[in-house]
């Protein structure tokens, strides 16, 4: 029996042990790593993470097995263990790609979290392993969380400019990876110079960027930031250092994302990114 001692905080809940399916330390560490590259699973604590990988099942796909049917009830949320697998929706009776699923990645979340039919159809492209996460331990250490932190940055997200051309569904997930950050006003967000691995936009609160224009002299004001406002984006789309320092005017909140983070979840965005970082020359030239 599973000691009510170590459980005591969900037991008191309700009544839910969680399952524990028997894996090896190899399998146990290798979910491990592969749920700290989910987002879904972030805001986790160890204990919990304990909880979620003890009940996760093994499950085996083969070149084109189907994972999940759009319209089906769910039961349980994916995580790659290995292979590649597509996913697909039937919109208006025609059946449209949207995207490939690779190993750390996290599927069949909607229907859990929602309580709705698939909203999509997955398909295996190769042998792949993946674990699956049942609905009841799903609804006590997961659910919770990623309702709260999705629903608390909802209307941020509608009103952040550069996000506006996303997918909802991709926006929603942004929150998932989203990690608040806080400054005190006069403190630096980024050094000029420095090496870089954050994204930032600004939650509530103003910063400005100033930059060493002329070697020798103090860096001067070149850009005001303000809520909706992105700033960090260079150093992870050129490989550079940074290029700015940005120090908060007040006191300053900021969601962040890592460089990781970043690439998968706004990759598509990278060609405005570059368009908007081509204003950057100009406001220098002026400085000249
Ligand atoms: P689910 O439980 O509904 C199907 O089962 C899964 O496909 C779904 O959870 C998501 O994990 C995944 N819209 C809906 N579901 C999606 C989408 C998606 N992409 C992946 N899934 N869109 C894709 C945006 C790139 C929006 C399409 C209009």
């Amino acid at each position: 029996a599973v000691s009510a001692e170590v459980y005591g905080s969900w037991n008191k809940k309700e009544d839910f042990v969680p399952r524990i399916i028997e894996k090896t330390p190899e399998q146990k560490s290798r979910i491990f790593e592969r749920l700290s590259h989910s987002f879904m699973f972030s805001a986790l604590d160890e204990k919990e993470k304990e909880i979620v990988v003890n009940a996760m099942d093994e499950r085996v796909f083969q070149n084109n097995d189907t994972v999940i049917r759009q319209g089906d009830d769910g039961n349980e949320l994916y995580v790659v263990d290995s292979g590649t697998l597509k996913c697909y929706k039937n919109i208006h009776g025609e059946n449209k790609y949207l995207k490939d699923y690779f190993p750390g990645e996290a599927f069949g979340e909607l229907a859990l979290l929602y309580n709705a039919p698939r909203a999509a159809t997955i398909l295996a492209v190769n042998d792949c392993v993946l674990w699956s996460l049942d609905r009841e331990c799903f609804n006590h250490i997961v659910k919770g969380s990623a309702i709260r932190k999705r629903e608390r940055y909802e209307a941020f997200l509608s009103r952040v400019e550069i996000l506006e051309s996303m997918d909802p569904y991709e926006r929603s997930q942004l929150a998932d990876a989203f990690i608040s950050v806080n400054y005190e006003e006069g403190e630096h967000v980024i050094r000029e110079g420095e090496a870089g691995d954050v994204f930032y936009i600004i939650e509530e609160g103003s910063a400005v960027a100033t930059k060493t224009i002329v070697k020798g002299r103090a860096p001067e004001e070149v850009k005001q930031y303000g809520p909706g406002d992105y700033f960090g984006e260079l150093a992870l789309i050129r490989n550079e250092p940074r290029a700015a320092n940005v120090i908060a005017t007040s006191r300053l909140r900021c969601v962040s994302l890592d460089r990781h983070s970043f690439k998968r979840m706004l990759g598509p965005l990278e060609e405005i990114l570059k368009r908007n970082a081509k204003l950057y020359e100009d406001i220098i030239a002026q400085k000249r």
